[in-house]
């Protein structure tokens, strides 16, 4: 039994984070999932025990973990001067740069809490996050492909009157430089002063993939997060010899902590960070460091598997390929030994807890035909039908979950939580799903809103919002049609109002202009006359979904 019967009724902290009901989180702790370390310590106490062992790597910087150790606390300081403190919530929004990490720590060993945004997000998603948190700072690249994050932070930083800072790694323009801030220690030393930051508090917040009109925020505690660092660690073989490759937005929580970057450094291992996505800059790289695993979504690892036919480089030192964040195909699955010649691990996760490996030890036909199992033995998952009944062996159902590195609710969300979450605490996490007699989950499908656009997650509901401020659109709705490499794209069918027709390129700038993520740009724009309707009188998706079948064969 590894939950205290009870009722489950969840608190909030000062930061208006839910918190696990208290004797589930002592029990938690006795167990001794929770280890009450914060991420500033693991990072010390690696620095302390192999400090010329080198922990990241982006283009031509190579840090070690004792010069990982020394910028992070330098910045430390030099936030400090800032006034960044204690509960601060800062939007981080930079690309695959060992700034990025530098930055992180220094705010976990400050207790501030960074917000992991995507480098892909634009006025409307930064705005929200800055505005909803009430964030501090806001910390970006000066450019990254061609995109200026200046010009950005200047219009939200007009609009969110707490934004006090915006920091910049590169030209800082009117901001402040990050490179400013690397602060040496003088007489009265700050670090000596601050207290570490409690592990049972928010460490970060990740962004949800989202089914309603608004992002919702995830609030991952020290002792949760880390948790599900070690154990993913443990289940993925990652060592102090490991070499990984993060070409993901290291953001995102799958090459963050599956077991990810940070997964890496709990072990001593190290990371290459790389912003060309392209496989032959992939291959290069895995020939020049000796990449020992790496981490990927379905429609890359079929650029890869396409590529690798044809590379001259030498990708033997590849050991392991985790693929997650969408469905990937069991035909593609079958070819990654014989064409990579690597092992592959399916990860089926979730930035609001609950990950599934496959283990390296299972056999072909659970890596190529499943998602793998829940990674922790106190992970409890159920699947159960439209009436919340646990489902026969076997069937498909709704996959619910609960345990001790899964949320309990999201940030500043009571009502959405009713909803997002059982009265004992489980989440719904919308997917479809079938267990194996072995324990193993198969994911079938999908009753969340939502387009997973080859790992990026698209909410229906935001992007109808959006479209439905123009003003020619009467109405809309957002569904996935199948797409050959992203596995799904998004397809919006319009009604214009009668006097007011107008076209896609139209409708796409006005959502760009909008300054919305330009995945969550609809790839495709139709427009129809009204909505096939169920019987209920609701907007019919699914049928909706099979139009777009019918369009894509004309
Ligand atoms: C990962 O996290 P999110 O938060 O971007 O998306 C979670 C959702 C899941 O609920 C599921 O709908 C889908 O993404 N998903 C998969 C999948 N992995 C994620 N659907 C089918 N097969 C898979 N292997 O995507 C994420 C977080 C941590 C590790 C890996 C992925």
């Amino acid at each position: 039994m590894t939950v205290v019967e009870q009722t489950w009724l969840t608190k909030f902290d000062e930061r208006d984070c839910p918190k696990w009901p208290q004797a589930q989180a002592d029990y938690y702790r006795q167990a001794g999932y929770w280890q009450g370390i914060t991420f500033g310590e693991m990072l010390k106490n690696q620095a302390r025990q192999l400090p010329h062992h080198e922990a990241l790597v982006a283009g031509k910087e190579r840090w070690t973990y004792q010069l990982f150790d020394q910028k992070v606390d330098q910045l430390v300081r030099g936030f400090h001067q800032l006034g960044i403190q204690d509960r601060d919530v800062v939007v981080v929004q930079l690309p695959n740069i060992n700034e990025f990490f530098a930055v992180c720590f220094a705010l976990f060993r400050l207790g501030a809490i960074p917000v992991m945004a995507l480098p892909a997000h634009r006025r409307i998603e930064i705005r929200y996050f800055c505005q909803f948190t009430q964030a501090k700072a806001y910390i970006i690249a000066d450019k990254y492909f061609g995109f200026d994050y200046c010009q950005l932070a200047r219009e939200i930083k007009a609009e969110v009157s707490s934004l006090k800072q915006v920091i910049v790694v590169g030209e800082p323009q009117e901001f402040t430089a990050l490179s400013d801030l690397y602060l040496e220690a003088e007489a009265n030393d700050i670090l000596a002063t601050l207290t570490n930051p409690n592990a049972s508090h928010t460490a970060l917040l990740q962004v949800s993939g989202g089914t309603t009109g608004l992002p919702k925020l995830i609030p991952r505690t020290h002792d949760d997060y880390l948790y599900s660092v070690k154990v993913s660690a443990e289940i993925c073989g990652v060592n102090s010899h490991s070499i990984y490759l993060c070409s993901l937005p290291v953001a995102h929580n799958f090459p963050l902590s599956s077991p990810g970057t940070l997964g890496v450094f709990y072990a001593g291992g190290k990371v290459v960070l790389m912003q060309d996505t392209t496989p032959e800059a992939a291959f290069s790289l895995i020939e020049q460091e000796q990449i020992t695993i790496a981490a990927l979504v379905p429609p890359t690892t079929l650029l890869w598997l396409e590529a690798a036919k044809k590379t001259t480089y030498d990708l033997s030192s590849l050991q392991i390929l985790q693929v997650g964040g969408a469905k990937f195909s069991a035909e593609a699955a079958k070819q990654v030994k014989p064409v990579l010649g690597c092992q592959l691990q399916q990860v089926f996760g979730m930035a609001e807890g609950l990950v599934n490996y496959t283990r390296l030890t299972d056999n072909e036909e659970i890596c190529n035909h499943t998602q793998g199992k829940p990674m922790s033995p106190a992970d409890e998952i159920r699947v159960v039908d439209e009436e919340g009944n646990p489902v026969l062996p076997g069937e498909v159902g709704q996959l619910q979950t609960r345990g001790p590195y899964t949320i309990c609710g999201y940030y500043k969300a009571p009502q959405h939580n009713t909803k997002a979450f059982t009265t004992d605490g489980f989440y719904c996490t919308g997917d479809e799903v079938k267990l194996t007699e072995s324990g193993y989950l198969m994911v079938v499908g999908r009753i969340k809103d939502q387009i997973n656009r080859g790992g990026e997650k698209i909410a229906a509901e935001e992007v109808e919002n959006q479209l439905l401020a123009h003003p020619a659109v009467h109405d809309v709705a957002l569904v996935a049609m199948p797409d050959d490499i992203l596995g799904e794209a998004s397809c919006a069918f319009v009604i214009c109002h009668a006097d007011q027709p107008t076209k896609v390129m139209v409708l796409k700038r006005f959502l760009r202009e909008r300054g919305l993520a330009s995945y969550k740009i609809p790839d495709r724009i139709e427009f129809v006359d009204s909505f096939p309707k169920t019987a209920v009188g609701k907007v019919n998706k699914k049928a909706l979904r099979c139009l777009t079948n019918t369009i894509k064969n004309i």
